[in-house]
Parts: structure tokens; sequence; C-alpha cells
């Protein structure tokens, strides 16, 4: 009796300090609400995407960095950044482009002999396994220079670097097949295939556009230059692209603009290019079967070389039924397939309506020879009305599209009304819209182009910021908005300035998926994830000479460097090694030399390489760039750089 009045006793104290906590805390939650003028909405808002230290993000989101030739990823739903990835862009801190390995990459980038230190980068793609995101790789565009690097996401550092051998201009890439078999890349603005002149007046007959079809090898790590092809499509003006999965696997969707092949030519009196290039009512959406192509690419009588490519031409294309043209409304811009492949939904910049293309109904069209006619390439044209599966006023500036998770559902961007549009591509009916701020472009819910959407939450991806930001002067940082998708309406959560450059496209991934090393296994080059041959172990310090070649093989460690003298003759060319023999997680090191232009960062366990001519005598201390131990400054040495033909008064 005793222990069951003692219980109840317990309770209620328990219960009393509950119900005091709960109102301490409420007046705490209403005076910090008061004092920052936030709502309750603003307040559950932040509750969702706060995390407390320590506590990491469900989502990693890569986008591109647009003019800064780099990708960022940042964690969702904190949209806190997590690194800037140097891709086509020298990013000193992590040594790119300073020291030899990566400078290795980045000019595997040169385009034509030219070297090229920036890059216009849109469309991260994750690599797939059945359509679904496997976490391994991601691929990004240069739109720029016509190049694709791939990352690898162990180390989260660009390994490869491939330019397109056909095309001047490309937009439509990265996309990847649903196994990466192959990574997609297409042409842009037409211009001849070969790197030779031509009048702008040979534009119909010698300027081409295509898509190229990069193989990739997984084992490896690596796009296979030699095993990779290209299908020629007639000049119109490619843009974005999306590969078919599930019943559509082996299919692929190009749209395009200037169905005209309109040129422009002010000087002549003609109308401007965007107005000549916009008279017809449809443009075209290509479909081709990359299978099959990859097939016939294989032989080389379907083929022809150009610039040591293999290119398959329209009419080879043409005639073994694997191109296929389809109306579309005028001047799209995204295509995107649905999670099952079944639908494929074509954004109309210039229509307020949304199509949605039916794979089944396309197929018989195409079983059946049912064609409306041929464009002026001999490509046989499908009729719109029976390929649609219907169409959806969505509203005006129809940009891009990305996938929930619920049957059906789709989330599209509306570039003029500055709206995300919730809607449903089966039922064909609107359910939701949200403002954003401000003309939004790419957008991406979680795992969105994926075969397994997961919803949850929405990034916007916006062009404006205007006044949402503490002003920085005329060029205002982008601003990705972050929205909770999970409910029945769309709730905008936060804004996440972006100061790095435009970015476009955003590719998210569930954080489960992604099992990056924190370090190397000793004595490896980063960049290509073997044993470097520079590889020194603690003990093994040594400097070399062959001729007027300085071998260097330094170890750096807290808090030494390792030689800490070293002596060369002016005009030697100095090879540097350096392992970093640390295997404590994030104790890196960076290296620098005063004066030299050389930097390079040294993860847990990695070896770089830095080469230069000592063509400066005198006296340049190196040290080490990254705070890493109380005697963190201490961690020096001095390159001395002598004239050998000098008499030195000091030397004895
Ligand atoms: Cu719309 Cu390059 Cu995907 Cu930008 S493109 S937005
Ligand atoms: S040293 S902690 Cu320049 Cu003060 Cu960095
Ligand atoms: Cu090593 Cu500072």
């Amino acid at each position: 009796m005793i222990k069951k009045y003692l219980h109840i006793m317990c309770y209620v104290t328990l219960g009393f300090l509950f119900v005091t906590q709960t109102v301490l805390a409420e007046s705490q939650f209403q005076e910090i609400m008061k004092k920052r003028g936030l709502t309750e909405e603003d307040a559950i808002a932040a509750l969702k995407v706060y995390n407390p230290s320590g506590k990491h993000d469900e989502y990693y989101v890569f986008v591109g960095g647009g003019q800064s030739g780099q990708v960022l990823v940042y964690g969702v739903p904190s949209m806190r950044p997590l690194k800037y990835i140097g891709v086509f862009t020298p990013e000193p801190w992590q040594g790119y482009g300073f020291d030899t390995d990566s400078k290795e990459v980045l000019r595997q980038g040169n385009v034509r002999g030219r070297e090229i230190n920036w890059g216009d980068t849109h469309h991260p793609a994750l690599s797939e396994t059945d359509g679904k995101y496997d976490g391994e790789y991601l691929f990004i565009n240069d739109k720029a220079n016509t190049r694709i690097a791939v990352i690898d996401l162990k180390y989260f550092e660009t390994s490869q670097i491939v330019v397109n051998p056909i095309f001047k201009s490309t937009h439509g890439g990265a996309f990847v097949t649903p196994n990466t078999e192959y990574v997609l890349d297409t042409c842009q603005y037409a211009a001849p295939l070969t790197n030779d002149y031509y009048p702008i007046e040979a534009y119909q007959d010698v300027y081409r556009g295509g898509v190229t079809f990069w193989k990739f090898d997984r084992q490896k790590g690596k796009i296979q230059q030699k095993e990779s092809f290209s299908l020629e499509f007639p000049p119109y003006m490619q843009d974005l692209t999306d590969l078919g999965k599930g019943v559509s696997e082996g299919w692929a969707f190009t749209n395009s603009i200037n169905s005209e092949l309109y040129t422009g030519g002010i000087e002549k009196g003609l109308p401007p290019f965007e107005a000549g290039c916009s008279r017809n009512d449809t443009d075209f959406l290509h479909i081709y079967n990359w299978k099959k192509l990859a097939q016939l690419a294989k032989d080389d009588k379907n083929i022809k070389i150009i610039n040591g490519h293999r290119v398959i031409p329209i009419d080879v294309a043409v005639k073994n039924s694997v191109l296929f043209l389809v109306p579309e409304n005028k001047s799209p811009h995204g295509v995107d397939v649905s999670p099952d492949g079944r639908h494929i939904i074509v954004s109309g910049k210039l229509d307020t309506h949304a199509s949605v293309y039916d794979f089944n109904k396309i197929m018989k069209l195409i079983q059946n020879r049912d064609f409306e006619g041929k464009d002026s390439y001999g490509i046989p044209i499908l009729d719109m009305k029976k390929s649609l599966y219907g169409q959806v006023e969505v509203g005006l500036g129809h940009l891009h599209n990305t996938f929930g998770k619920e049957d059906g559902t789709i989330y599209s961007s509306m570039y003029v009304d500055s709206q995300v549009v919730k809607w449903n591509y089966k039922e064909l009916k609107v359910i939701d819209k949200i403002g954003i701020h401000y003309n939004v472009g790419h957008l991406e819910a979680m795992e969105g182009k994926s075969a397994d959407p997961q919803g949850e939450y929405l990034i916007a991806i916006n062009k404006l910021a205007i006044d949402r930001f503490l002003p920085v002067g005329p060029l205002h940082p982008q601003n990705n908005q972050l929205i909770d998708i999970g409910g029945k309406k769309m709730k905008l959560l936060l804004d996440m300035p972006i100061p790095l450059g435009e970015p476009h496209q955003g590719a998210s991934i569930r954080a489960s998926k992604i099992r990056p090393e924190v370090r190397f296994i000793m004595g490896t080059n980063s960049r290509t994830g073997k044993p470097h041959v520079g590889k020194t172990l603690a003990g093994q310090e040594k400097i070399e000479r062959k001729g007027n070649h300085v071998s260097i093989y330094a170890t750096v460690v807290r808090s030494h460097i390792n030689p800490e003298r070293v002596t060369v003759n002016k005009g030697d060319h100095v090879t540097m090694y350096i392992t970093n023999v640390e295997r404590a997680q994030d104790e890196t090191h960076g290296f620098t030399i005063d004066h030299y232009n050389v930097h390079t960062s040294l993860e847990p366990g990695e070896t770089t390489q830095i080469d230069f001519i000592a063509d400066i005598e005198g006296v340049f201390p190196y040290y080490c760039t990254e705070f890493c131990s109380a005697l963190h400054i201490e961690m020096m040495g001095y390159l001395l750089v002598k004239d050998p033909n000098k008499n030195y008064e000091w030397i004895q």
C-alpha cells in the first residue's frame, strides 16, 4: 500500500516538473520569437532545419557552381555548405592546379591545345544502379568548354576531365544511363563537327548538333574515350536530355529549339535570333535508342571518324530505326522521364502547358511506322497528339521538373511566375503552388530524378535573390530555397545564399549511401587512387640529384617537415614528393614554397608531387599552410637556390 502511494506521488511530482518545464520553455520560446520578430510558423521552420552541433544532415546535395567551374556540396535540411570541389577551375586550398598530380587532371581539360582555367558547370549527375543513386561517382558538365568531369565520391575529388572531340558547344550533360554505362552530353549551338571554318551560309548543310555517349568504366572509375561515340543530329539547337528507365530503358530523349534552322542576321535587316528561332509553334523532341546505337557504333561501316572520334551519321541512325522526332511546344527547356519510365514530361518555356508524353504510345507509333512525315534530314516525325498522354496548364516560364515520392507527383519550376508548382502527371491536375524568391530555375526534390524519389524536401535553385540577404554590392549571392514537401501543402523553410557562382541543377542523395574515406592508404596519389611513385615513409626521406634534376622525398607530420633544408642550383628542375604520414583523422598539412606559386594539401596518408624550375636565386622559406598543432608556425624549412657560377662570400 505504501509502495503504491509512493509510486503515485512519484508520478505526480514528475508530471508537475514536466508541466513547469514546458511552461518555462514556452515562455522562453515566446520571448525569443518576440525579440527576433518570428511567427509561430517561422519557429516551426527553424526547428525543422536546425542541427545541434555534431548532428548530421539526412541528405547530400551537389550543385553545379556555375561560373566558378566547381561543385558545391551542402547538407539538407540544414543547408550548411560542406565542400567546394575544384573541377574545371584551380582551387588553392585543395592544391588543385598548384601541385603536379592535380595539374595533370586539370590539363586533361586543355581544349585544342589551349589551357583553360574556368568552366560553367550546370548539371551534376550521380552514378546509378538500376536507375537508383549508388553514391559512387558524380559527373558534371562544363557548358562553356564542352567538357565532362568525373568526381570520385570516395575522396570528393576530380579524377578525370574529358573534352568533347566534335562539338563546339554542349549543354545537355551530364546525364547517365540507368546503370552508368554511358554519360551523355548533348550539343547546344550547332557548328561544323570538324574543326574547320565554314561560313554561316553553310549552316543547314555542314553545321550539326548531336549527342556524345561517354563510355564509363566503373571498375577503373574512368571514362574510356576510345570506346565512346557520338550520334549526329540536325543543327537544331539541342537542349536538355533525360534517359529512359524501367519500361523505357534503352531510350533517351533530347529536346531542341530552333526547328526553323534560323541563323539570325540583324546586320542584313533580318529579325534578331531569338525572334527568328521561335516563329514555329513547335520544336522537336529527339527520341533515340542508345543501346542499339552502342551496337551500331562498334561496326566500322556504320560510322565516320571525325577528329579521331566515332560518329554515327543521321542517315545510318534513320536506316536502323533508332532516331525519331516528335513535335513539342516551342522553346522547351527541361525533359524528364517519370520514375517508372512511362511518362516523359516536357517543359515549354513559352507555353503555359506542360506536355506529358506516353512512352507506350510512342513505341506503338514507331512499331506501326505511323509517321507524320520527315524533317529535312530524313528523320521520321511522330504525330504530337497521338504521342501525348495529356497536357496541363501549370504556369508561365516552365523550366524544369523533379519527382515526388507519391505516385504521379511532380514539381515544376515557373521562372516567370516565380513559383514551384506541384501537380500530378497521371491525373493531369495541379495540386499546389508556392511563391519563390525569385525566378526559379532548376529544382530538386530528394533523389527526385532517380527511379526511387524520396520526397521530404525540395530545393528551389533560384536565379535572383534581390532583397533576400544583406546587400553586398550589385552582384548578389544566389538563393537556394529549402521547401518542406512532406505535408499536403508545400512550406518554405530556409534561404541559403550561395556566393560561388550560379548553380543550375542539383543532385541529392540520402547521406547513408555515400561512404567517403577519412584517410588515404599510406602513400596514395589521390587523383589516381593508386600508390604514388613518390611515396615516402618516416626515415626514408632523401634528396637525390641526377644532372640538374633534384628529387626530394619528404614527409610531413606534426610539427615537422623533413628535410628542413634543401639547397639547389639556379635552373635545377626540382621535383618534391611529400607524404603526410599522419594516421589521425583530419590531420591535414598544407605545403608551399614562398614566391614559387606552388601549393598542395596533404590529407592523412596522401602523397603529392610538386614540380618547378628553381629559376629565381635566393632564400625561400617553405612552410605548412594548415594550422595543425601548437607548433604549426614552427613547421617550416628553407629552399636555398644558389648560382653555381658565383662565388659567395659566406661559403667557406
Ligand atoms: Cu535550366 Cu543549364 Cu539546366 Cu540552368 S539550365 S536553369
Ligand atoms: S597563425 S592560428 Cu597566422 Cu595565428 Cu593562424
Ligand atoms: Cu602542419 Cu601546420
